[in-house]
């Protein structure tokens, strides 16, 4: 696309000159504000429908707020495109995600206007009440809002920071930006009360008029209007949030601005917790985003004009591809599994056991806590509940994956997808840490495949298990070895050697064990493929440390407590002084970039694994490319 013609946005570099724009001039800021986004994220691909819906709360926010003394905390902060437009990184949107460039999501160090960094939902309510609680301690004049979508309100922590924000009568505004969208469809009673709010005649009134519904009435008259309301059996909107303690206003249309800045500018300087309810659409002014918001929430490269993705479809599956199949499969062989996911139906790849076994699947909103929860439930009830989360969502639920399943040993399987390094969208995404975090957790069975077959094959091990399991996988694809259409398991806690070599012995957990190969190849180093982060293969690394001068550990977690300190563990506890070296994740947060990128910036490719072990045998630390075969790998 050929870049937009935006004469209003040319004479933005920050919202101070956003806020000498007339009134009238917002609608057509907003419509340039779009066109850049889509050329944008067509070029770099991103979280697209999202920020296409917050085009105007973003443009009236700044507008009416005096930002960056007034606090914006953007929920999720996968839809703040057009914010960070506003506030001087309309040209470094052009590397939106890329290595060096900004980032997805709001960060405190990118820009004085990133109140809050967020990736995680769910969280804005919270801060945003801290800051208000300072604020209000520190006597100054500040105010402060939480953006927070419909689908980030399904969960505990919101309802968590309403319950605290309604009863300390914090001068707080929470915008519900409700587009009845999470990346799915939106789910749960929450949404059910939304649906109706919307369908109230009170609303379409308010939609077919453009008016401004924020009248000022007198208490006892407004009390008289709800109870009417009431009478005639309609859903007042907000009754839920005024019970809560927050005065409500709404819904307004979230895409027509003068109502939009009207609205603000009305309920800005009211005391006390405020929300208003607005209503946008995901993917708003760009058809096929309109069309199709879930396929849109989140895109790669694509051609604008058209909508189609510009990278063709890769040749073997995803992982969670083989997480999908194999859930349809087992779930057609035994009645028990049900499946579970935190509103990460297509991420996850649930999307086809829903359709085919719909009375046996639960999205449960994003709830991560609920949904291990509510399978250990199920479990306790004889069912065999496959809960498919991602690696840094697991990290919400951490205290009910100890305290009600692992404790009680319930045979919970957990599908821990996007583990390891997750390329762009960085690491508010990344799953660096739970092969820390769960391998200290008692009773819990923990495994990594090194390729496609072999996740099958961990699943279905998982799943015949009597007690909790996990089995993490890296986003993207493996090394595309076949994958049979069998359900056997793999032995428990045994690992297998795939290569003999001297003097050095490379113990590989999960992906890398195809770099570990190729380096091993080039060390002619002993390369196993360790399978079980627990129980251990105490008998294989016994064996190998034995018979070699250096161990190697490698991992896609933090080195800090995982697999690699199993292994040194394991050394400590027999009395073996055999030198370690133990490859994986650093001890700081990987930026975002591509996954390629990331994996060489942290030394787990073939060529930084045979590096860093050169370095170890005080050979040259220099690196010299490994040559690759070019076919077959
Ligand atoms: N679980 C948690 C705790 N955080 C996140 N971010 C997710 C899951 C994944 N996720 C998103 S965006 C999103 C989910 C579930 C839907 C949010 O819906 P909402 O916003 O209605 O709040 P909308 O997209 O504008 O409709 C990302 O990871 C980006
Ligand atoms: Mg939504």
């Amino acid at each position: 696309m050929t870049q937009p013609d935006t004469p209003l946005l040319d004479r933005i570099r920050s919202p101070e000159d956003l806020r000498r724009l007339r009134p009238g001039e917002l609608p057509a800021l907003a419509e340039e504000l779009r066109r850049e986004i889509v050329a944008r994220v067509a070029e770099t691909g991103g979280h697209l429908a999202a920020s296409l819906g917050a085009v105007e709360l973003a443009v009236a926010l700044h507008y009416v707020f005096d930002t960056p003394h007034d606090r914006i905390v953007w929920d999720v902060g996968h839809q703040t495109y057009a914010h960070k437009i506003l506030t001087g990184r309309r040209e470094a949107m052009r590397a939106l995600r890329r290595r060096g460039g900004i980032a997805g999501f709001p960060r405190r160090d990118e820009s004085p206007y990133d109140a809050f960094g967020t990736g995680h939902s769910s969280t804005s309510i919270s801060a945003a009440l801290g800051m208000a609680v300072a604020a209000a301690r520190g006597g100054g004049r500040r105010r402060v809002v939480a953006v927070i979508g419909d689908g980030a309100m399904t969960a505990g922590m919101a309802f968590e920071a309403l319950n605290h924000g309604g009863d300390l009568d914090a001068d707080l505004l929470v915008v519900l930006n409700d587009n009845e969208m999470s990346i799915s469809p939106n789910v749960g009673a929450l949404s059910n009360y939304f649906a109706r709010v919307l369908s109230s005649r009170l609303y379409t009134t308010v939609r077919e008029g453009g008016k401004r519904v924020l009248d000022h009435l007198p208490p006892v008259r407004e009390l008289a209007r709800r109870a009417e309301e009431h009478m005639k059996g309609m859903v007042v909107p907000g009754t839920l949030f005024e019970e809560l303690g927050f005065q409500y206003f709404g819904p307004f249309d979230g895409h027509d601005l003068p109502s939009l800045v009207r609205a603000l500018r009305n309920v800005r300087d009211l005391p006390g917790p405020r929300l208003l309810h607005v209503i946008t659409r995901k993917g708003k002014g760009y058809a096929p985003a309109e069309a199709d918001p879930c396929t849109y929430h989140g895109v790669g490269p694509f051609d604008p004009a058209s909508g189609r993705p510009r990278a063709s479809g890769a040749a073997s599956p995803t992982y969670t591809q083989v997480f999908s199949d194999w859930v349809c499969d087992m779930a057609e062989r035994d009645p028990r599994l049900v499946a579970i996911t935190p509103a990460m139906r297509e991420g996850s790849g649930l999307v086809a056991f829903s359709e085919r076994f719909p009375d046996r699947y639960h999205d449960v909103g994003i709830a991560e806590q609920h949904a291990v929860t509510f399978a250990a439930g199920l479990a306790c009830e004889g069912l065999r509940p496959v809960v498919a989360i991602y690696s840094t969502f697991l990290q919400r639920a951490y205290d009910q994956l100890v305290h009600d399943v692992a404790l009680q040993n319930l045979p919970v399987l957990l599908a821990i997808d996007r583990a390891g390094l997750v390329g762009p969208d960085g690491p508010t995404h990344g799953g660096a840490f739970d092969l820390s975090y769960l391998r200290c957790v008692p009773n819990l069975t923990i495994m990594a495949p090194a390729d496609e077959a072999e996740c099958r094959r961990m699943l279905t091990t998982g799943f015949l298990l009597d007690g909790p399991a996990a089995v993490r996988y890296p986003r993207g694809t493996g090394p595309g070895v076949p994958v049979p259409q069998d359900l056997e398991p793999l032995p428990v806690g045994r690992g297998e050697l795939r290569r003999e070599g001297r003097d050095v012995a490379i113990l590989a957990f999960g992906a890398p064990l195809a770099a570990a190969l190729e380096a091993g190849a080039a060390l002619d180093a002993t390369v196993a493929n360790m399978r079980f982060v627990k129980p251990l293969d105490e008998d294989l690394v016994l064996a190998l440390a034995r018979g070699h001068g250096l161990l190697v550990t490698v991992e896609e977690n933090a080195v800090a407590g995982g697999a690699g300190s199993a292994v040194a563990e394991c050394l400590a506890r027999h009395g073996l002084a055999v030198p370690l070296l133990q490859l994986g994740l650093p001890d700081r947060f990987v930026a975002h970039a591509t996954r390629a990128e990331q994996l060489a910036e942290c030394g787990l490719d073939a060529d930084g694994i045979r590096a860093a072990v050169e370095a170890r045998l005080g050979r040259s630390a220099e690196v010299r490319p490994i040559a690759r075969r070019s076919a077959g790998r």
